[in-house]
């Protein structure tokens, strides 16, 4: 079985609208396992390393600015398929035309602002999961990543 774990972070939107419990419950009562969980208040390095893809893209920098505006909540979630079941939980990117009864789509809509602010992120692959597990949980636990 694909039994996998993938990194989702809760932004700061979603910890500024106290919605840290609704994104919990909704992995919970998907029947994932929350296997790691943490708040932290990111700073550059570890954002250019989570975002090292989007670098050079206009929205880079306001990403950043926004990922380091108030502290996220880093979580490991595990099961089979959890990687592509988080990222239909969450819903597509823009908020506006995420589908209701995803994370994104029930939860965000268009602020106005030159980065979108969608609640939450999840890993899209499993390198990527493997990668962000690393980078947000480097220094715990031996065996989470
Ligand atoms: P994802 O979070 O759905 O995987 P990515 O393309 O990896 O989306 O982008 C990372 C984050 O950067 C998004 O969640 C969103 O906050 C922001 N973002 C992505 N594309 C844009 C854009 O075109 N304009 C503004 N912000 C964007
Ligand atoms: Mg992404």
């Amino acid at each position: 079985m694909t039994l996998e774990r993938t990194l989702i972070l809760v932004k700061p939107d979603g910890v500024r609208r106290n919605l840290i419990g609704e994104v919990i419950r909704r992995v919970e009562t998907k029947g994932y396992n929350v296997v790691a969980l943490k708040m932290v208040q990111a700073d550059r390095s570890i954002l250019a390393a989570h975002y090292a893809e989007h670098e050079g893209k206009p929205f880079y920098e306001p990403l950043v600015e926004f990922m380091m505006s108030g502290p996220v909540v880093a979580i490991i979630a595990e099961g089979n398929r959890v990687i592509e079941g988080f990222r239909k939980l969450a819903g597509v990117t823009d908020p506006t035309v995420a589908e209701p009864g995803t994370i994104r789509g029930d939860l965000a809509r268009d602020q106005g602002t030159k980065v979108v602010q969608n609640i939450v992120h999840g890993s899209d692959s499993a390198e990527s999961a493997a990668r962000e597990i690393g980078i947000w949980f480097a220094t715990d636990v031996k065996g989470l990543a």
